[in-house]
């Protein structure tokens, strides 16, 4: 149940607090969001109350929590004030023995009563009148589920939770009980979409009995309002099709996916869409066959188009793997720019760009993305992470909404004007009608979904902030943390204090000063692994050597890559003077013997970070005593396992990291801790 606990609420406040009488939910049938909040509130109430009221369909006037659509709300004799509802928005009414509930479809309904009940569990009865609205149309998730071939169990790539709740054996489950669990979830948050399948795509997703089992799916998240969509690839044609080719402009091709796409709307009338990776990492795609992205993206807009509203996010993660290092001009973090920026305006309106946050691969700090400045006449959706591949896998506690709302936050000062990033992905500041979220979060069969308690904060945070961006990371994490645990003041402080200093601690020991990530990067992406960075064609190169450090991006001497972003952005990263301590190796080569604005030399600057992220890891354990008895056992014991295990391997971090770039400069600690322990 994850967040969706319904806790009981302690006898006196049980008492204290007036719940009306009855539940009516309007629009009746029974996939309707509209009567799976009715279902919902019954439960909810009984938990949190103990009380079992009746859920109905027709108005009445007495005590009662009416949810409904506008429509069906005002055609059943309901008033409303004057409200402005976006699509999925919501009016939320609570005043005495009277709840209203209205959506401005049934999704919002749904997502209104579980605002109401979220409100309930924490024990908060204040009467409000309000309207809220989401920031964004597109809030998905991505799952990296593989198909695996026969004899396999659903693995996910990423995937930290065991394997998936969707696929084993190359098929679709038969007992989806977890897949409308997940969705029960997602719509609690305010998720509207799913792409289930990983974005590196087996074709056999498309074979005919797994177009059925898509289609099962779909039924099962359909009442939580969550569409379902699926990742395509790009080779299917041929692979599958066994065509000769899979050129976009081929009109055999274009037949078939025609095909494929009615095939997918008679299993999935209400299909959410389609996500495609291409030309990445050495996989297919239109540059394969001398076309463009832009013919690529739009070979599957016109395939879906005459299907209804679904849509195709083509991912911008785009690069080529196989750069070389001794061109100082090479870059990876180029390479979306590159490929897109001569593409806005060639898409067709039913595709949008998803854009990874940072232009290299969800590192522990990177600058925005450059593209989201680019891309004017075309929707924007940013990709997020929970799932925590490069930041500790879920063995370690990391709260990511303080690194989230850093990126969206960001104003690029596109044309001089502001530009904050969630304002473009709003579809606001270029006046798109698609654009939003998209986060990577690998839930698996793991009963804790996640594989550690503490890491469903990010999943929650997360739609939170697709909902609202300007919402504060600490008081998600404490409404989290009321829902999950309990109100008890002891267990908000402690798991506030340790998460909202769980980011940078990671940063300190990992990876600090735009360094990256500093782990295994052609491996598992766990662990300390400086050595792993550079000497090969992936291009998260650091340039370390004896004398000096990062990568020069600059225009003026390196790979031009500060030019990416808009004149005044692009004049602070250009000179290491402007550019922040947080992203100089980011952006600058520099020696080691370089000083920051904090006075201190890099290298001493990598020295004491990375003890003072491993100290305050060395905390948590012990910060998590205080909650000892507070909450049960079981999640007690399970969290306090991965704080120790987390508060030892930030050792080995910290020991290795410094280790290496002691060996690499021969320059002594000046508190003579590296190199001798
Ligand atoms: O960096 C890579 C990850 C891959 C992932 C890829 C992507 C799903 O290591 O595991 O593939 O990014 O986002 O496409």
């Amino acid at each position: 149940d994850a967040w969706l606990r319904y806790a009981a609420l302690p006898c006196d406040v049980q008492k204290a607090a007036s719940i009306p009488a009855g539940i009516v939910a309007l629009n009746g049938s029974e996939t309707s969001p509209v009567f799976t909040a009715g279902q919902e509130l019954h439960k909810g109430i009984l938990g949190i109350h103990h009380k079992d009221l009746v859920v109905t369909n027709t108005p009445t006037n007495g005590s009662s929590i009416t949810i409904g659509t506008v429509d069906a709300f005002t055609s059943t004799g309901g008033a409303l004030p004057e409200i402005d509802l976006k699509g999925d928005g919501f009016w939320l009414s609570i005043k005495n023995d009277s709840v209203q509930i209205v959506g401005q479809n049934e999704r919002g309904a749904l997502y209104g009563t579980f605002q109401y009940l979220s409100m309930l569990a924490q024990g908060n009865f204040t009467e409000v009148a309000y309207e809220s609205n989401p920031s964004a149309p597109i809030r998905w998730v991505n799952q990296w589920d593989n198909m695996d071939d026969t004899g396999t169990h659903g693995s996910i790539e990423r995937g930290y939770a065991g394997p998936s709740i969707f696929f084993a054996d190359g098929l679709i489950v038969e007992d989806l009980t977890r897949v409308s669990q997940y969705a029960r979830l997602m719509a609690s948050i305010g998720l509207n979409g799913i792409i289930v399948n990983n974005v590196n795509a087996n074709v056999n997703l498309l074979n005919s009995t797994n177009m059925a089992g898509l289609g099962r799916i779909a039924d099962a998240m359909r009442p939580w309002g969550v569409r379902m969509g699926i990742s395509l690839n790009f080779d299917s044609p041929r692979t599958l099709g066994k065509l000769t080719t899979a050129d976009p402009l081929d009109e055999g091709v274009i037949q078939w996916w025609g095909d494929i796409a009615t095939d997918l709307h008679d299993h999935v009338p209400d299909f959410a869409g389609v996500l495609v990776k291409a030309n990445s990492e050495s996989q297919p795609g239109p540059l394969t066959y001398n076309r463009t992205l832009a013919d690529g993206a739009n070979l599957f807009a016109r395939a879906i188009k005459p299907h209804g509203d679904a849509i195709v996010m083509f991912r911008a993660f785009v690069y080529d793997n196989k750069i070389n290092q001794t061109n100082w001009k090479a870059d990876r973090a180029n390479a979306a720019v590159d490929f897109f920026r001569d593409l806005d305006g060639k898409f067709d309106d039913n595709v949008v760009v998803q854009i990874k946050y940072g232009p290299i691969d969800f590192q522990v700090r990177e600058p925005v993305s450059p593209l989201f400045g680019h891309l004017e006449q075309t929707g924007s959706v940013i990709e997020l992470q929970v799932t925590q591949e490069y930041l500790g896998q879920q063995c370690h506690l990391v709260y990511l909404p303080p690194l989230w709302k850093t990126i969206l936050n960001f104003d690029m000062k596109v044309d001089n004007k502001p530009s904050l990033v969630r304002d473009i992905v709003s579809g606001e500041r270029f006046n798109q009608k698609l654009a939003g979220y998209a986060a990577v979060v690998n839930v698996g069969t793991n009963t804790t979904w996640l594989g550690n308690h503490l890491a469903m904060s990010n999943f929650y945070a997360y739609g939170r902030l697709a909902w609202e961006p300007t919402s504060d990371d600490v008081s998600i994490l404490e409404d989290w943390t009321r829902l999950t645990f309990g109100s008890d003041r002891a267990i908000i402080d402690t798991i506030t204090k340790m998460s909202m200093e769980s980011w940078p601690a990671h940063e300190n020991y990992t990876g600090n000063l735009g360094i990256q990530s500093l782990t295994d990067i052609t491996g598992p992406h766990y662990g300390p692994k400086p050595q792993s960075q550079d000497g090969n064609g992936w291009g998260q190169w650091t340039r370390a050597d004896a004398n000096s450090i990062g990568m020069d991006r600059t225009v003026w001497n390196g790979t031009g890559y500060s030019g990416q972003y808009s004149s005044e952005v692009a004049a602070m990263y250009e000179d290491v003077e402007t550019t922040p301590d947080d992203l100089l190796l980011w952006f600058h080569h520099v020696p080691y013997t370089q000083k920051l604005k904090s006075g201190k030399t890099v290298i001493q600057h990598f020295y004491d970070a990375h003890y003072d992220g491993a100290a305050v890891a060395q905390t948590f354990p012990k910060q998590w005593e205080a909650v000892k008895g507070l909450i049960d056992t079981e999640r007690y014991d399970e969290v306090a396992f991965r704080l120790e295990y987390q508060a030892g391997h930030a050792l080995v971090w910290r020991d290795a990291i410094n280790d290496f770039y002691f060996n690499m400069s021969s320059i002594k600690d000046e508190q003579d801790r590296v190199g001798n322990h």
